[in-house]
């Protein structure tokens, strides 16, 4: 595995680590707070290019590759895990199944609005009485004509509250089963969509999350993205790309905890000296350490296997499970330590400590739980699907 930084990626990298230390430091605690929408620091992403890092130059994005997109994202989640949330549904839910499977009048329309910031995409694909088990969709496309008419409720949507065009699979042929999965670009300002109630959840609360509500919607068929039934295939490779995003949010997350419980660690005085000579303290920190690096090299691995995967057209399922998975319960994991590091002012919202906490349980429940990931990968390993 070759781990040679470009010049471009450590350009991108260090302008992301700038950009969430000057701008997003100082407001992550009050999205958090009100779990406000924050618009302005996402609009001026998009303008550094962080939304659509993947995107060609041609459809409004930077056109650089997976490497510079995990570490542009793994920057953002080190200061704030709910920019971390939207940057990658717009880059790897979003931009991604438009890229890959999109037809050109739909590159040219739905990428570089969002490419740029100027708007907010998103992904539906769970449903009230369908997560994990997502071939049992209930919601319903019928044809009609140059039409569609779509009916039903979709659920967890990230980013629904804002976004303005949606990447949403809908059953249009019930009998098929997974096979009957399409997917669609649905633009959020049509009769017949609604927006439901917006989630009070734990954490990563700026990034807004709600219930879509489909009444005699009349999706046009050029907003069909791919075929007719071919939605749950188009579901499940965006969602390998969008969880080696998640892996990179994870590590972010991860970091964030561990650099603040470092600090800590040489600061705090107890027992006549910094607590970090502590040995109790020392092996925390080692074992800290030891996952984020771990997830690291999963990370780039997952990465390296999508960016060759643009070529060969290779599946890369299992890196992108593996390293979501060990991620994210790394994320946990630190989180976990960090708040016992700092004790009473990890418990307190003085510091983003608590924040970490809350925010890195999310990443091993979206875009497939850690069960799933487990599912997955076994399955792969021994040949079963
Ligand atoms: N890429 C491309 N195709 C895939 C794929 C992938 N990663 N994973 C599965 N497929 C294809 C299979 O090849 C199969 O194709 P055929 O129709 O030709 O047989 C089809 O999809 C169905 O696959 P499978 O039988 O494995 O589907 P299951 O219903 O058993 O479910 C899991 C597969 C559980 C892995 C899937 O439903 C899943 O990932 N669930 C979690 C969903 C999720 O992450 N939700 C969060 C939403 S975003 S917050």
């Amino acid at each position: 595995m070759d781990l040679q930084l470009t010049e471009e990626h450590k350009m991108i990298r260090d302008a992301a680590r700038d950009f969430a230390q000057k701008e997003i430091a100082k407001v992550a605690a009050h999205f958090d707070e009100t779990g406000e929408f924050p618009y302005e620091t996402i609009n001026k992403m998009g303008q550094l290019g962080f939304m659509g890092i993947e995107v060609p130059e041609e459809y409004g994005g930077v056109g650089m590759d997976t490497v510079a997109y995990v570490l542009a994202l793994e920057e953002i989640n080190k200061v704030d895990a709910a920019h971390g949330t939207i940057m990658s549904v717009n880059n790897s839910l979003y931009c991604h199944g438009i890229l890959k499977f999109g037809t050109e009048e739909q590159k040219q329309k739905y990428l570089a609005p969002i490419a740029g910031g100027e708007k907010v995409g998103a992904y539906s694909l769970t449903e009230p009485m369908s997560g994990s088990d997502a071939g049992t969709m209930r919601s319903r496309a019928v044809r009609d004509g140059d039409e569609y008419i779509i009916n039903g409720t979709k659920s967890w949507v990230s980013s629904g509250p804002a976004a303005s065009y949606i990447v949403t699979f809908v059953m249009t042929d019930p009998e098929a089963g997974h096979r009957g999965i399409t997917a669609f670009i649905v633009e959020t300002d049509k009769p017949g969509f609604h927006t439901g109630r917006k989630e009070d959840k734990l954490g990563i609360r700026a990034s807004a999350t709600c219930e879509l509500h489909f009444e005699d919607y009349r999706c046009p068929v050029e907003n069909r993205l791919g075929e007719e039934g071919q939605g749950f295939k188009i579901a499940m490779t965006v969602l390998d790309a969008g969880r080696v995003g998640i892996a990179a949010q994870a590590l972010g997350i991860a970091e964030g905890a561990y650099e603040a419980s470092l600090e800590y660690a040489r600061e705090r005085q107890a027992f006549g000296g910094p607590i970090g000579q502590l040995q109790g303290i020392q092996w925390k920190i080692a074992d800290m350490k030891c996952r984020i690096e771990a997830s690291r090299l999963l990370m780039y691995q997952a990465a390296l296997a999508k960016n060759a995967s643009k070529e060969t057209g290779a599946r890369y399922t299992t890196e992108a499970s593996i390293a979501k998975l060990y991620a994210s319960e790394a994320a946990m994991f630190c989180a976990h330590q960090a708040v016992q590091i700092h004790a009473g002012m990890g418990y307190s919202k003085e510091l983003p400590i608590e924040r970490f906490f809350r925010d890195a349980k999310i990443t091993e429940i979206y875009e497939g739980t850690s069960e799933i990931q487990r599912l997955v990968i076994a399955r792969n390993e021994l040949g079963l699907r």
